[in-house]
């Protein structure tokens, strides 16, 4: 008997060091998984989220396109595998992005010693100070960006009339050469060169310095085109339509726009109806996220772009959103279907709300040189362009072009890109520019 429960007693201890060791073996394997998640680097997550497939767009069939069109005929020439494939900015692009500068306050604590209360007047001295420095700063930006301009088209000029004593054929010969190669277009070249031939038969204006000055306040006269500023208030929504070719910097207007209007308060929605590919619905997107903006998106991909615009207009009447900007697909000119589209658009707009669009704003970028001029001309003869924004100044020599925009077309620019971080994109402020264009040579 004894000899019996002395075995049953061996065996339950047998079986409970057998539980014991099963028990603590799936702890250890828990809390590995846990330390491996918590040890997991931002990077290994963010690789894991971008393989995650993208949500498909909803299929809405009783909103679906208007008009049945063949898509493939008409899909813009950029639109490739690689770009559908678009899964949003790396870091470098977000760092680019996010690339800010410290505010005022900050800058106060920066100056004021350690434990050191500014008292009232001392204060009001450092902000006025700080925002002069400011202002100082943004106009070194200014001339950083358009340094390449500055170095390509008026250092050529200014030299031409500082390098000589008299104005004569040779010289109106190299000044022809030098508007021509730097892009401003065959009208404003003669536009300039005409007014120095107008200026030798004046005798007061003989001298080369005195003739460059007049030039230089032409063409300031030129890119000083009246535009009344933006009226959110008056009109609930404001609508802003956005064109331009593949690649001009559409998009990325957008998202600073976005940004800069939600900064000032301002509700804002974006009309995705760059219907042709999800990836430009999910650029967009990231873009809405970060401005704090709704994006209304396509039924489907290749839905008709006029039906987005029109949910847009009425998503903003419904939740009192105050400003609707709607990216459009990049086209060319020449791809007929597509600017009837952008003609489709515009009507459906001013149907969803009577005085819209209050904009139709044209995207050039600056490194087209004269293309972008030719692009005024027949994005103009499709739309009322009331607005173009100039991008990309900071990466070309052939910025003269906004002189032969504004020249010849009388159209305001309204904003100007100088780079890829959410503040480079500038109001275009005709004084600062102008400054910022000469700045070398007057200092010289
Ligand atoms: N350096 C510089 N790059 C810019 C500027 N504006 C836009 N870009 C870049 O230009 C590229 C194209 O910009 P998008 O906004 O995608 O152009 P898009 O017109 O929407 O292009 P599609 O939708 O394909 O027609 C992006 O890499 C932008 O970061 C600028 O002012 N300076
Ligand atoms: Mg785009």
């Amino acid at each position: 008997m004894t000899y019996v429960v002395g075995i049953v007693a061996v065996i339950l201890v047998i079986l409970l060091i057998v539980f014991i060791a099963k028990k603590s073996g799936s702890k250890s394997a828990a809390s590995e998984t846990k330390s491996f998640e918590k040890g997991r680097s931002d990077s290994d997550r963010e690789a894991l989220e971008k393989k995650t497939p993208e949500k498909e767009l909803v299929v809405d069939e009783t909103k679906g396109p208007e008009d049945e069109r063949d898509v493939e005929s008409i899909l813009p020439e950029k639109c490739t595998a690689e770009e559908s494939a678009f899964e949003g900015p790396d870091a470098a692009e977000e760092e680019i992005y996010e690339q800010e500068e410290t505010s005022e306050e900050e800058e106060i604590v920066e100056i004021a010693p350690e434990g050191v209360r500014l008292d009232e007047t001392a204060e009001q001295t450092a902000v006025l100070n700080l925002k002069k420095a400011r202002r100082e700063r943004k106009l070194q930006k200014l001339r950083q960006g358009l340094s390449k301009t500055r170095g390509g088209l008026i250092s050529k000029i200014s030299a031409l009339f500082k390098g000589t004593k008299e104005i004569d054929a040779d010289l109106l010969d190299k000044l022809e050469e030098a508007l021509i190669t730097s892009d401003v277009g065959a009208g404003t070249t003669e536009w300039l060169l005409n007014l120095v031939r107008e200026a030798l038969d004046k005798e007061e204006l003989k001298d080369p310095k005195a003739v460059w000055g007049l030039l230089k306040d032409e063409i300031r006269h030129a890119l000083s085109i009246k535009a009344s500023p933006y009226d959110f208030s008056s009109d609930k929504p404001f609508v802003i339509m956005v064109v331009g070719v593949n690649g001009a910097g559409k998009t990325t207007t957008i998202g600073k726009l976005a940004s800069q209007f939600s900064q000032d308060g301002y509700k804002i929605v974006l009309a995705a109806a760059d219907t042709f590919r999800a990836a430009a619905v999910n650029q967009l997107e990231i873009w809405g996220r970060r401005t704090n903006s709704e994006v209304v998106k396509p039924a489907k991909e290749g839905a008709d772009p006029s039906s987005v615009v029109f949910d847009a207009v009425k998503t903003a009447k419904e939740t009192g959103a105050d400003i609707v900007i709607a990216d459009t697909a990049g086209r060319l000119h020449t791809q007929a279907p597509l600017m009837e589209e952008l003609k489709k658009i515009n009507r459906v707009l001013g149907k969803a709300h009577d005085t819209a669009p209050h904009e139709i704003l044209l995207v050039l970028d600056a490194t087209n040189g004269q293309n972008a001029l030719q692009q005024v001309k027949e994005f103009g003869d499709a739309l009322d362009i009331s607005g173009i924004a100039l991008t990309k100044l900071d990466g070309t020599a052939k910025g003269g072009v906004i002189i032969g925009i504004c020249h010849e077309y009388k159209i305001p620019v309204r904003y100007i890109g100088i780079g890829e971080a959410k503040d480079s994109l500038r109001q275009f402020d005709v004084e600062d520019f102008v400054d910022a264009l000469f700045v070398q040579e007057d200092e010289a």
